[in-house]
């Protein structure tokens, strides 16, 4: 069993690691910045090391500060949150150097899954369906226009290192093909210092519903089911639920089997999710998998009661799965709304400083995963997310009255939230119907008045 873990994080995800470490009687070891002394995360865990200045590549970024910190305080792994190093495979494969155990898969699996083109191949390769597209990168523009007309317009461009809506583009027709294949590639070389890209069936209005699996070091792998993360203002979610209020108890099936199927077929290890866009009929296609816990990974533990940092834990210590498939039941209906230090006044833009009234909702079902407390300063070198408030109940209606509660009892003054934006959704009659897209917020901004939430 793993003796002592650094926790290469910030914010709620550290403090997350640090009580699953607890609950395990692991020891732990922060790092943090100079900008994070008052954290929680630094106070609660066992010892903590400064390891740099606030801004993130001089410290939470800073690999071999990190590992020079695991080698003083002899730790035996290292938990990287998400973000940051987290699906870094030089760090994982420098951690491997140094005979600290990196808790994640391996290092291979990150490079594989970290070019989306690469991912495609693999999923194509387990027999789980992608979106039409082409085969791997091109770079030629006139082969790429000649591959975008044979998938039939529209057509979306795609690095293969892209993340948060970079280096993606919408081609309607062949004359614009051009100038967005061009700018897409443009984009992915300065945003990643790779410009490779690939293309696909563009879809119009899909659901984003991910697969939370976990494999072991013996090859199990099982699934927990998803999470719809449909509701996203400009590539970040600010809404997750499960079960999702769309897909059927067939495509679920189905979905968790392809899920687990992709996973066995790399030999997964650790925590990891599985991307697909559902279209409106219920066909479901692989795009992404993430090789790191994810910030919405505490909707999934209340639906079925499994605590995934611990798991995480649990594998990395070479222990097998404490479940098998047949154990996973989902129970509740959870729902995460993200709360985060930025002024929906303003364009959503964010909002450091100190909190000088903080008083969180709690009660029955309701969950808050969060590392601020009143008189906690919010530096502004990082996210902007402050908290997580998770509701739970027997069914969906239930789950999203509670969030309507709690939200509304979470008092945090000193600076802006985005909790009456957040409140204004849980209330909005076309979300509870269930019938959310990935173009929702988009619509609703058009449609609400501004005063609804701020
Ligand atoms: C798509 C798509 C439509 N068709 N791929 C956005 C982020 C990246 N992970 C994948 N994304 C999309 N890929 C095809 N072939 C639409 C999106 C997309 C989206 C996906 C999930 C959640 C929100 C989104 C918002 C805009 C576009």
């Amino acid at each position: 069993m793993i003796k002592k873990v650094l926790i290469a994080n910030r914010g709620e995800i550290a403090l997350r690691i640090v009580r699953a470490c607890n609950e395990l009687g692991i020891k732990t070891l922060a790092v943090y910045s100079e900008a994070d002394v008052q954290s929680l995360h630094v106070q609660l865990a066992d010892e903590a090391i400064c390891i740099g200045p606030a801004v993130s590549n001089q410290s939470y970024l800073k690999s071999d500060r990190i590992i020079a910190a695991a080698e003083i305080a002899d730790v035996d792994a290292i938990h990287p949150g998400y973000g940051f190093l987290a699906e870094n495979a030089e760090f994982a494969e420098q951690c491997a150097d140094c005979k600290i155990k990196f808790i994640g898969p391996s290092t291979d699996a990150i490079i594989n899954f970290g070019d989306k083109a690469k991912a495609r191949d693999m999923a194509v390769k387990a027999k789980v369906p992608v979106i039409p597209g082409s085969d791997g990168v091109i770079d030629n523009e006139k082969e790429a226009l000649k591959v975008a007309k044979e998938i039939g317009f529209p057509v979306i461009i795609k690095a293969v290192a892209g993340g948060g809506g970079k280096g993606m583009r919408t081609a309607h027709n062949a004359v614009a093909f051009a100038k967005e294949f061009n700018s897409a590639r443009n984009e992915a070389e300065k945003a990643f210092g790779n410009g490779a890209v690939y293309l696909e069936k563009f879809l119009e209005a899909p659901r984003h519903i991910e697969i939370q699996v976990l494999g072991d070091q013996f090859g199990n792998v099982i699934h927990l089911g998803e999470r719809d993360c449909s509701v996203q203002r400009r590539h970040q979610k600010l809404i997750e639920e499960a079960p999702s209020p769309f897909i059927s108890d067939e495509t679920r099936k189905k979905m968790g089997r392809d899920a687990v199927k992709l996973a066995k077929s790399v030999n997964y290890e650790g925590a990891g999710t599985i991307e697909f866009l559902v279209d409106s009929k219920q066909n479901y296609y692989f795009i992404e998998m993430n090789t790191r816990i994810q910030v919405e990974h505490g909707v999934t533990e209340e639906v079925t009661g499994v605590d995934l940092v611990k798991e995480q834990l649990l594998i990395a210590s070479g222990q097998k799965l404490s479940y098998e498939q047949k154990d996973i039941k989902f129970i509740r209906h959870a729902i995460e709304c993200r709360v985060c230090a930025e002024d929906p006044a303003r364009n959503f833009a964010p909002c450091p400083g100190e909190i000088s009234l903080y008083y969180p909702p709690g009660g029955h079902g309701v969950r808050i995963d969060s590392h601020v407390y009143g008189g906690y300063t919010i530096p502004p070198h990082y996210d902007s997310m402050i908290s997580k408030v998770i509701t739970f109940g027997r069914n969906r209606e239930l789950a999203l009255d509670r969030m309507d509660r709690a939200l509304k009892e979470y008092l945090i003054r000193g600076i802006n939230t985005n909790i009456s934006f957040s409140r204004a959704i849980i209330k909005d009659p076309t979300f509870r119907s269930g019938s959310a897209t990935t173009k929702y917020i988009e619509e609703f901004m058009k449609r609400a008045p501004k005063n609804l939430y701020t």
